[in-house]
């Protein structure tokens, strides 16, 4: 058995950069390459295109999105078009929105307009007598900017420009970005180097690594962003106030421009802290007028602000359970002061007791988003958004989609997903988690019959909510390439894409993702593609086996430890003994989890015999013997994914490797690095898993294979 390696251990070997690198390079520029076309047929036809852009408005986010295409056109083609007031040319590209000039207007059916939502946009190419009309027309001005950025995608993936007629609407009214960053310019889970937002318990005055982030976000989409970490310490409780509103207002000012409203995070407890006030009830008047006035004066700053992200009375955080009141109360009295500048209170549903005693079979940490919330359905105000981890747990390689969603029919929820690797590799190990987002998403839980999926409801669709929407934690730092690992891009990448419309295919995503990032050689398109999509389950099979989670070392979550347990030195997440392993959650004799469910959902779930097989040991305890759905016994599982994950880690390396030479050394390199790591980090994986189990069971492997 290898021994453990440290999270210090890790971080000495890795290559982090703390100071920002003005470097515009291929590692830098993610998905927004812009690399010069050398295909003369592609060229020409482009050419003929973008020689000419007419602008007629002008307004901050336009200007992004003329930017943009200047960026991206000159970049690609290597000229600059001229930028025109008029269409003199016979062949332009206008951008614009709906009804504020003729000039699109006229070329136009009004028809198409009708049902663009504010966000969405319109892309067509239109020939009137000699003259050809490429038209990015939006709703509004953020619809104009995101068409623009559809635009570059066609064209960085090779897509003809002649005959457009393209309609886009997202599907989710909020598509969010959470940052975890601490002001002393630490990230909580982040593992791409410190913060672009902060330093020394200060905002950066480093703003153009910021209005690089605001690009990547808004080409794919994001509209919102909550920029510092759920955990509000101290320092960061002043964001609302004076000392900081100013910096605040920078940083606002910077995503505004490209379509995104900027939200903080607040400390429940802020009335105490920074107000003087000697309790935060909510009930409190007091408390009520407090919060009325902080709130106006946020808006002073930030006239778009979004509103406030609220992580309460969990893992040690205040919220309203010290004063004897519900989440309801805690809520509401936040979003009456938000309410009448436009402003949400975006909640979170991750409230938990840590220090839970796990032998005691009654409780379960995966019931206590279900038992705290659905009794409040109805009694939230409209601006309360519910924000629900995808999972009743805490983002594992594999866990079922929490009951809670669908089953508050009367309160707005949004989806909340972790793109920052805690529990899947922690960007070391290549794990693209948009299939397993897929999963979730397509998920039904036949709230209201068959097709309530996930994604109808947090899109709004199937209740009818007012806000409503998807959100998730950022996976990115101040190294070079934002993420640590360079593949890691894809998750930011395929996240928006998914929050735009959670419809797309993981491989048209992935196809995409990889033609913007690295090129059309058709090896590269073939090879990083199954890497990517096969990198899941790869993960999951030499870590945590069929849905149990965990066994990662407490604290920072790196490695394995399977007996490793957060709080306190009597509890195990899995429950495992010589005999079997598992956790009963069934109505029957378990911890009654399974009824949170709708049916079939509910009986499924309860019987072993219909139990998925991946997540078996989430539902039920077994004996190792139990044989699953596949024929194999789950001791047998165990060994054979835990030997195979290491052989396809390997196999992740050999495909890398067949692409030298058609990537550049400093991308090639970098994740040549990390796949090496995250072979050796499998192998101890699969000793330790492997070796535990064997000893645990005492069942020896069918086929002899050395256990260390
Ligand atoms: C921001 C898990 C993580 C914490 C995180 C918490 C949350 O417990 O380990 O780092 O805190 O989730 O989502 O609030």
């Amino acid at each position: 058995m290898r021994g453990e390696i440290s999270l210090e251990n890790y971080k000495e070997n890795r290559n982090v950069s703390n100071e920002y690198v003005p470097n515009h390079g291929n590692e830098y520029a993610c998905w927004l390459q812009y690399n010069k076309i050398k295909e003369s047929a592609w060229m020409e036809e482009y050419k003929t295109w973008c020689s000419n852009l007419v602008v007629v408005e002008n307004s901050e986010v336009i200007n992004s999105a003329k930017a943009e295409l200047l960026r991206g056109i000159s970049s690609m083609l290597g000229f600059n078009p001229s930028v025109l007031m008029e269409p003199q040319q016979k062949t332009l590209i206008m951008l614009g929105t709906i009804g504020k000039t003729d000039l699109l207007d006229n070329r136009i059916n009004k028809q198409e307009f009708e049902h663009l939502n504010p966000d969405g946009y319109v892309i067509k190419t239109v020939t009137v007598g000699e003259h050809n009309r490429l038209l990015l027309i939006g709703k509004t001005e953020k619809g104009a900017l995101y068409a623009a950025f559809h635009l570059l995608r066609l064209m960085q993936t090779r897509k003809h420009l002649h005959n457009l007629d393209i309609i886009q609407n997202p599907k989710n009214p909020l598509r969010m970005i959470n940052q975890w960053d601490n002001m002393d310019g630490s990230i909580e889970r982040g593992y791409a180097g410190k913060s672009i937002f902060y330093e020394n318990n200060k905002i950066t005055t480093r703003l153009d690594r910021i209005k690089d982030y605001a690009r990547l976000l808004s080409s794919v989409g994001i509209n919102a962003i909550a920029i510092n970490n759920v955990n509000v310490h101290q320092v960061e409780t002043k964001l609302t106030t004076s000392e900081f509103l100013p910096d605040v207002a920078k940083i606002a000012d910077i995503f505004r421009a490209y379509g995104i409203r900027t939200f903080l995070s607040i400390n429940y407890a802020s009335p105490i802290q920074i107000g003087n006030l000697p309790t935060a009830d909510p009930l409190e008047p007091k408390v009520r007028e407090w919060w009325r006035e902080r709130v106006e004066e946020i808006y002073r700053y930030i006239p778009d602000f979004g509103g406030f992200l609220v992580k309460a009375d969990s893992e040690h955080r205040p919220g309203p359970f010290t004063y004897n009141r519900n989440h309801a109360d805690g809520a509401n009295v936040i979003a009456e002061a938000l309410n009448p500048f436009g402003g949400l209170v975006i909640w979170r549903c991750f409230v938990y007791n840590c220090l839970q005693d796990w032998r005691d079979r009654s409780t379960d940490r995966a019931k206590a988003a279900y038992d705290h919330f659905k009794p409040l359905d109805g009694k939230f105000l409209d601006n309360v958004i519910l924000q629900i981890k995808n999972g009743p747990m805490d983002f594992q390689v594999r866990e079922p989609v929490s009951p809670l969603f669908g089953a508050m029919e009367n309160t707005n929820q949004m989806l909340e997903f972790q793109i920052t690797q805690e529990y899947t590799g922690q960007q070391r190990h290549l794990c693209y988690l948009v299939p397993q987002w897929k999963e979730v998403l397509d998920f039904d839980t036949f709230a209201k019959g068959e097709e309530s999926t996930v994604k109808r409801i947090v899109d709004g669709s199937l209740f009818q909510y007012s806000n409503c929407g998807i959100t998730a934690v950022s996976n990115i730092g101040n190294d070079t390439n934002w993420t640590g690992h360079t593949l890691a891009q894809a998750n930011l990448y395929g996240y928006g894409r998914l929050t735009w419309d959670p419809d797309l295919s993981s491989e048209e995503i992935t196809d995409e993702w990889v033609r913007q990032t690295f090129g059309h050689d058709p090896l590269v398109v073939e090879q990083i593609g199954k890497m990517l999509m096969d990198s899941w389950r790869i993960y999951e099979n030499y870590t945590s086996p069929l849905g149990i989670g965990w066994m990662v070392n407490p604290g920072h979550h790196y490695g394995p430890n399977v007996d490793g347990y957060e709080y306190s030195v009597w509890g195990t997440y899995h429950y495992a003994d010589c005999h079997g392993i598992g956790v009963n959650r069934t109505v029957k004799d378990g911890t009654g989890y399974t009824g949170q469910y709708f049916p079939p959902n509910a009986q499924i779930y309860e019987s072993l015999e219909s139990c998925p097989d991946e997540l078996l040991l989430f539902f039920h305890h077994v004996p190792y013997t139990h044989r699953l759905k596949s024929g194999k016994t789950v001791i047998q599982h165990i060994y054979d994914t835990h030997f195979d994950g290491v052989e396809q880690a390997e196999g992740l390396k050999q495909r890398w490797t067949s692409l030298k030479g058609k990537i550049d050394d400093a991308r090639y390199d970098s994740v040549l690095k990390r796949l090496n790591e995250q072979i050796e980090h499998a192998r101890e994986w699969r000793d330790v898993i492997n070796t535990y189990f064997y000893r645990k069971s005492g069942i020896p492997d069918e086929q002899n294979r050395t256990i260390y």
